[in-house]
């Protein structure tokens, strides 16, 4: 894996919680996109052979022990190497070949969000039933007018792609570890006067046990946490 998109390697980071059921998939997946020049998986105590699975399909493995998907993803954020960094999901809902649909924006943006609102990307079988679409949309909405654009119709979608520059910055101020970390990212970069743009991306049916939004009652404690934190960095910016 060694190619560079217009002079600029591309980092993967899927954050992975036992997750053996989909890695190898996904790594080698991801991993075939010409532009990609390397997967990181962060391996969050995971119980089943994930970490096994993802090394051998030709991914670099790095452990986090602090456990949450949102210390996963910013331990991600500062192991990657490349200076384009693409954050995913390993268990089959998002495609390889989407990330090429974030690139061509990484020229003119520090974060290209991915949307799976859209309702022609939303696979068959696929966990983003009206109240999950229209729950994303609504949070995304209150940050959009809240902070003053951009257009924004999705606040949990973790496919996006951030400059390792604009990453740089943000490392320092997160404070989320939880599941309700993407929202945080976002009120961030915003307030950091970083540019932010939205792409409709491919949503697909999982494969594994779901963690978060499988449970509508999980789903709807991780938006209202969304809301709190959105609230909180509008009043007090921090
Ligand atoms: N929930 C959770 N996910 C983690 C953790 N650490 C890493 N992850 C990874 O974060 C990603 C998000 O979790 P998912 O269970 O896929 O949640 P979701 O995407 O909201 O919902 P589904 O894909 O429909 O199950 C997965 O790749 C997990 O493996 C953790 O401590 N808790
Ligand atoms: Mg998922």
């Amino acid at each position: 894996m060694t190619s560079v998109w217009q002079g600029h390697r591309v980092s993967v980071v899927f954050p992975a919680y036992n997750e053996e059921a989909g890695i190898a998939s996904a790594v080698r997946d991801f991993g075939a996109v010409d532009a990609v020049d390397e997967v990181l998986v962060v391996d969050n105590n995971s119980r089943d052979g994930t970490a096994d699975r993802a090394r051998d399909a030709g991914a670099r493995v790095v452990q986090e022990s602090r456990q949450g998907y949102g210390h996963a993803l910013r331990r991600g954020l500062a192991e990657a190497q490349g200076e384009y960094v693409v954050l995913a999901e390993p268990d089959g809902t998002f495609m390889g070949r989407d990330v090429l649909k974030l690139l061509p924006y990484a020229d003119d943006f520090d974060l290209v969000l991915g949307t799976r609102t859209t309702r022609e990307l939303i696979w068959h079988g696929a966990n983003m039933g009206w109240q999950l679409r229209w729950g994303n949309w609504i949070v995304a909405k209150l940050l959009q007018v809240l902070f003053g654009g951009p257009s924004l119709s999705d606040c949990g979608c973790t496919l996006r792609l951030i400059r390792r520059s604009a990453a740089e910055r943000l490392l320092p101020r997160f404070t989320v570890g939880g599941s309700h970390f993407l929202p945080e990212m976002v009120c961030l970069a915003l307030l950091q006067g970083q540019r932010l743009v939205e792409v409709p991306v491919n949503y697909r049916d999982r494969v594994g046990r779901s963690k978060i939004t499988g449970s509508m009652g999980t789903a709807l404690r991780v938006g209202l946490r969304m809301v709190g934190l959105i609230l909180r960095y509008r009043a007090f910016g921090k």
